[in-house]
């Protein structure tokens, strides 16, 4: 038996083989550069919803991340902004964010990423040649190139059943790219009641603003035919900082009498994604909400409640990070994801990313894009896979040095969970095995 060194460590050779910190470097830059994502949660759409489904520079210029930018880096005002049509929304942004001012932040950044995979010139002073390109391209046939270059195999959408046009589609009955998967997203409903109220007797159901028994049978009704229609593979909400339960709201009475009870009637998941602040700057729009410290006890609260519902969650304060992971050493089933939007930058998915390997080992989600344009997919996989690669080799050398190798095929199924088994089992998607909370189910 020899003993190798590795960085100060010591590592024994046998039958998982000796590593050193090179052979243990490139295996997992190899594995985490090849393995295919099942995206959790986007705003992308598939094909089949049309003028939903964004792509292009002009898209991917305007995204609100980068709206918001622009606010700092030039005297335009929002509401003179919101005039501009959105070619020239896009050239102020192109000139004020990338031309007079180095693009460093994650989301100037990501666009750099993007253009340069595609071979564009990132130092243009003008889009022309961008507008061309993708002018040029043939949308099934860049869908295909995008998830290919992502590599990503399955995209979660996010499906709000209260959107006239997404509704329209889902009515029409035509056949979703298979590769995209519903999520039925619960805001309208349980943030805006009033307003949620005359949209969903417009749909059929007797539901009124005082919540009485009949208003829960019917939003109870109206949550199984969209699920029937959209097939789901989970309900989502996202909740303020403020969320708490049970309080004397009706989001909590309906959360208790009408959402709950479906999740456990359909089996399905349910995903909480707290901590946001809604338009702390309304002139910004979609731009303009913002993040406040949440308290991860409700949370857990729900899951000691619901032991036969599984929870996905995610927080939006760096400060609610470390609570959830120590929640879910607590319960079973509450099933952490990603780096949640003002989150998703490299320097706090690293330290998000470390304290989960050390507290939850790989049961956890690590990412998910929020895309919410196509070509978006390209920077933010990628991005990820480079921090997720750091952080999962400094747990696997700190393993050499406590005395145990990993092989290449304990490397590629660490990834593998980690990119879409953990989330696939959660919500029963390859239906081999359903995660039943303390129990693994074997499906037959
Ligand atoms: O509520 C959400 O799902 C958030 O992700 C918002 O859509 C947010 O505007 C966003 O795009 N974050 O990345
Ligand atoms: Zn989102």
């Amino acid at each position: 038996m020899t003993i190798k060194q590795i960085d100060g460590a010591t590592s024994r050779d046998g039958d998982g083989g000796a590593r050193d910190a090179r052979e243990l470097r490139r295996d997992v830059d190899e594995v985490m550069a090849a393995t295919f994502v099942t995206d959790v949660h986007t705003h992308l759409y598939a094909p089949q919803f049309g003028e939903l489904a964004l792509r292009g520079i002009d898209e991917l210029l305007n995204y609100h991340y980068l709206i918001a930018e622009l606010f700092r880096a030039s005297s335009v005002t929002p509401e003179a902004f919101w005039q501009l049509n959105r070619p020239a929304q896009t050239d102020l942004i192109w000139q004020k964010l990338f031309v007079e001012q180095t693009p460093l932040s994650e989301a100037t950044r990501g666009v750099i990423a993007v253009l340069s995979t595609l071979g564009l010139d990132t130092g243009a002073t003008d889009l022309r040649e961008a507008r061309e390109y993708f002018r040029a391209q043939h949308a099934a046939d860049y869908l295909e190139q995008v998830l290919k270059l992502a590599r990503v195999s399955d995209i979660v959408m996010t499906n709000d059943p209260l959107d006239e046009i997404e509704a329209r589609v889902w009515e029409s009955g035509v056949e979703i790219d298979a590769r995209f998967h519903a999520a039925l997203r619960l805001d309208r409903i349980l943030n805006g009641w009033s307003d949620a109220v005359p949209k969903m007797s417009a749909q059929g159901y007797q539901v009124q603003v005082e919540i009485d028994e009949r208003t829960i049978s019917e939003t109870r009704r109206f949550l199984n035919d969209w699920i029937a229609r959209m097939k789901p593979l989970y309900l989502g909400v996202s909740l303020p900082d403020d969320f708490a339960y049970p309080e004397e709201t009706p989001r909590a009475r309906l959360l208790r009498d009408a959402v709950l009870p479906t999740c456990r009637e359909h089996d399905l998941s349910l995903a909480l994604m707290i901590g946001v602040k809604r338009r702390v700057n309304p002139a910004l729009r979609v731009a303009g909400d913002g993040v406040g410290r949440a308290d991860v006890s409700v949370a857990a609260r729900l899951c000691a409640e619901n032991t036969g519902v599984r929870f996905l969650a995610t927080f939006l304060s760096r400060e609610n990070q470390h609570e959830l992971c120590v929640a879910a050493r607590k319960f079973s089933n509450l099933m952490p994801f990603g780096c949640w939007w003002f989150l998703n930058n490299t320097s706090i998915i690293s330290e998000i990313t470390r304290e989960r390997f050390e507290m939850l080992g790989t049961s956890f989600i690590p990412q998910h894009s929020d895309a919410r344009v196509l070509d978006q997919l390209i920077y933010k996989w990628a991005h990820t896979r480079l921090v997720i690669a750091d952080a999962l080799y400094d747990s696997y050398a700190g393993l050499l040095r406590d005395g145990r190798a990993v092989t290449r095929s304990e490397i590629e199924r660490d990834v593998a969970k980690l990119f879409s088994g953990n989330f696939r089992q959660w919500v029963g998607l390859d239906e081999t095995q359903k995660v039943v909370p303390g129990v693994i189910v074997q499906m037959a």
